[in-house]
């Protein structure tokens, strides 16, 4: 029987919303909150506002059974987590801790001794101790580590989320985690909390050591892509099949180098190193020039776009630039989902359609609909065979399953690869 019966997860986006559906999977009294009554409304109707495979159904099941509802304002509960998105503020990547610093705020009335507050938010260093000092500054009737280590009435901890999108159900449950308490009672109660449907290991530290933890695996694999989109452009210099050079290089049992794509996109690996660089920028040498490079990939292949549109203009003087056609194939942030959102695919899309306006053709088999933003630039969206007909230029940049089949392209098209899979 877990000491747990009631707990609160705050923010109920791709993290949150699948977590707080796995406890009440396990039996849990779950009370979602968000600030978004779209969002809480939506679930409350057993219904999701997010994409994420078999969560739709899994929400469903609970709203309907009663383990899981939601509300704009906190409740009590045995356990609150908290996880709530952490961007930036300003132009210097600086993180903004606001969204932490309200979920506390809101959480602070409700709190009871012997309650567990945890960060699962991917946070810089200290934000768990940060995060206790709101607490600490709403609530001075309570204690909190702290200020009486083992002996506190609150405990806190940070646990960040390693799940991969996409998979997000199955690695919840499988994935090892990470949980950095503040003290050792502190860590032993959030381990007894995820201990509820995790399957991996639950590996304590303190939360420092955590935070850092989540930050180092989203740079090391920054770093390593780094490192293979610098490994393409130095092979484009020297006329070397790069795909073929990484996996001759991988046959080495100590080597294991990612792949170069057209940049690094989504919500995490673009993001988070930054937190490591703004902490300690004289000394995140290697993690700040990898963000440089991946940051530049984009550029470096507009720059072979152009190139390209040279060439074609060099090998048949009679055609005029404003009549070719240049097809970009793929905008999502990585291959095989539709989401669009921090994607360098179209941020090469846009960019392409300004300077050769009416002549982008973008394929993108994972959407009906092209955003507005897109549409407003005279993108047009279409279909691979047909694009594939009228296209000069063909510009990979995502390896959806779809691109992988057709290799009947004309000798006549540049074709610039991003994913090396044409
Ligand atoms: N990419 C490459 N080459 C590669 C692998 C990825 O260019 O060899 C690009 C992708 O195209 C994409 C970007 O990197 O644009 C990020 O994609 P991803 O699949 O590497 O990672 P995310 O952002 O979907 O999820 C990551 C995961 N972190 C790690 O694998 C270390 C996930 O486990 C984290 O939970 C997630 O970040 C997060 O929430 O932090």
């Amino acid at each position: 029987m877990s000491q747990f019966n009631t707990i609160s997860v705050l923010g109920l986006g791709y993290i949150g919303l699948p977590t707080a559906t796995v406890f009440a999977q396990h039996g849990l009294n779950v009370i979602g909150v968000d600030v978004n009554k779209h969002a809480v409304d939506t679930i409350n109707q057993g219904k999701i506002h997010i994409v994420e495979p078999d969560l739709d159904i899994a929400v469903h099941q609970c709203v309907e059974n009663g383990k899981l509802r939601a509300t704009l304002k906190p409740e009590t509960a045995d356990a609150f987590l908290i996880a709530v998105p952490t961007p930036f503020k300003g132009d210097d990547y600086e993180p903004d801790l606001s969204y932490i610093e309200a979920a506390s705020n809101a959480i602070a009335p409700v709190l009871k001794k012997g309650d567990l507050v945890i960060l699962e938010s991917t946070s810089p260093v200290g934000a768990t101790e940060q995060m206790a000092e709101w607490l600490a500054q709403a609530r001075p009737d309570l204690t909190f580590p702290q200020q009486t280590g083992e002996d506190s009435d609150i405990r806190i901890a940070h646990c960040p989320e390693r799940v991969l999108p996409g998979h997000v159900m199955r690695e919840l449950i499988e994935n090892d985690r990470i949980i950095g308490g503040m003290t050792q009672k502190c860590s032993a109660q959030a381990v007894a909390l995820y201990k509820n449907f995790v399957k991996g290991d639950c590996i304590v530290t303190n939360s420092r050591t955590a935070e850092m933890c989540k930050l180092t695996e989203n740079s090391f694999r920054d770093v390593n892509i780094a490192f293979a989109n610098e490994l393409s452009i130095i092979c484009d210099r020297l006329d070397i099949n790069v795909w073929e050079l990484i996996s001759l290089a991988n046959r080495h049992p100590r080597v294991n180098i990612l792949q170069p794509g057209c940049g690094v996109g989504g919500h995490c690996i673009a993001v988070d190193p930054w937190f490591i660089v703004n902490k300690t920028p004289d000394l995140a040498k290697l993690i700040h020039t990898a963000r440089l490079v991946n940051d530049g990939k984009p550029e470096w292949v507009i720059s072979q776009v152009n190139n390209a549109v040279v060439e074609i203009l060099q090998q048949n003087p009679t055609r005029s630039v404003s009549d070719l056609k240049i097809a970009c194939l793929g905008l999502a942030f990585k291959p095989d989902i539709d989401d669009l959102r921090e994607s360098p695919a179209v941020k090469i899309t846009e960019k392409l359609a300004e300077k050769y306006q009416g002549q982008v053709i973008a394929v993108e088999p994972n959407v009906e609909v092209l955003p507005i933003k897109l549409a407003n630039k005279d993108i047009q969206l279409g279909k691979l065979e047909n694009t594939l007909e009228i296209a000069d230029v063909i510009v990979l940049l995502v390896d959806h399953k779809e691109f992988k089949v057709s290799n009947n392209i004309s000798e006549n098209i540049k074709v610039i690869d991003t994913k090396g899979i044409l």
